[in-house]
């Protein structure tokens, strides 16, 4: 079976290179243009983190079951679940709620040969029916959600989860020692600039993401998960403050 072919770098991100008036950000059709190299540049582990969800997939997915992608983008973790369940008849579902994302998510999931089908579907992840899970993935798209709705979905995916079944969490985190905080933070943009961001635009995407990204700390998100149903959680990755979780529900 060939390798999955990830949405690759069309584009380069230049959405904050001049001055902009402030406004919050939004997944809308100039970041789905440049979204491929905007998320390589600024997430540390994202391309380490994409290949390890297909391997975790294999390990956890059932016959017969779903597999979701919630906040899907442009597909790069639903198209590592595809080449990793094992299982034809699992039904595997990418759901994002930019209009903008999903059309150009169709656009990858088609030039990619697996035979596994994908449903997508443009929808909030806070109303999307979930059933019969065994892996779901939410890889950078918790931190999007309003706090007061996360224990709820969480809930609502461990509830949905079979016995045995997981969920592949990654998220930007906060520190709770602000000093590691700010050390943390510093080399997130320092990372940032050895990929070619100016100060300027990592500061103005700063300021767009202040109100719509709102990062967790590991403790918050470890509480959240075992409140919500499931039995064991572990923290598989972490690069300065972007974390990968898995969070597991006794068979
Ligand atoms: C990847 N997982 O490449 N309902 C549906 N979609 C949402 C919601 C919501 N309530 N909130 C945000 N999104 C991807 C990367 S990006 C992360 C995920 C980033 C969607 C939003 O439209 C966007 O496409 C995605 O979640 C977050 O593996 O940009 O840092």
């Amino acid at each position: 079976m060939s390798r999955p072919k990830p949405p690759s770098p069309t584009e380069a991100d230049r959405l904050f290179a001049e001055t902009r008036t402030p406004e919050d950000f939004r997944f809308d059709a100039a970041v789905a243009r440049v979204f491929p190299d905007m998320i390589r540049r600024s997430v540390p582990g994202y391309t380490t983190i994409i290949p390890m969800i297909e391997v975790i997939s294999e390990r956890y997915a059932q016959p017969g079951s779903h597999c979701y992608d919630l906040g899907c983008s442009l597909g790069a973790a639903t198209l590592a679940m595809r080449h990793g369940i094992p299982h034809p008849d699992c039904t595997l579902v990418g759901v994002d709620n930019s209009r903008d994302m999903i059309e150009r998510c169709q656009h990858y999931i088609a030039l990619d040969d697996h035979p596994l089908p994908v449903q997508l579907r443009c929808e909030d992840i806070l109303h999307t029916d979930l059933r019969d899970a065994s892996i779901t993935t939410l890889n950078f798209t918790l931190q999007f959600v309003p706090p007061g709705e996360r224990d709820r979905l969480l809930q609502r995916i461990a509830r949905a989860t079979r016995p045995g079944g997981a969920l592949i969490l990654s998220e930007k985190i906060r520190c709770e020692d602000e000093r590691e905080q700010a050390a943390q933070t510093l080399l997130h943009h320092e990372f940032k600039r050895a990929n070619g961001y100016s100060d300027l635009e990592i500061s103005q995407k700063r300021s767009a993401l202040e109100q719509v990204l709102i990062p967790e700390t590991l403790a918050a998100h470890r509480r959240r998960l075992h409140d919500a149903g499931f039995d064991q959680v572990m923290l598989w990755y972490q690069c300065f403050n972007f974390v990968s979780m898995l969070a597991i529900k006794s068979a």
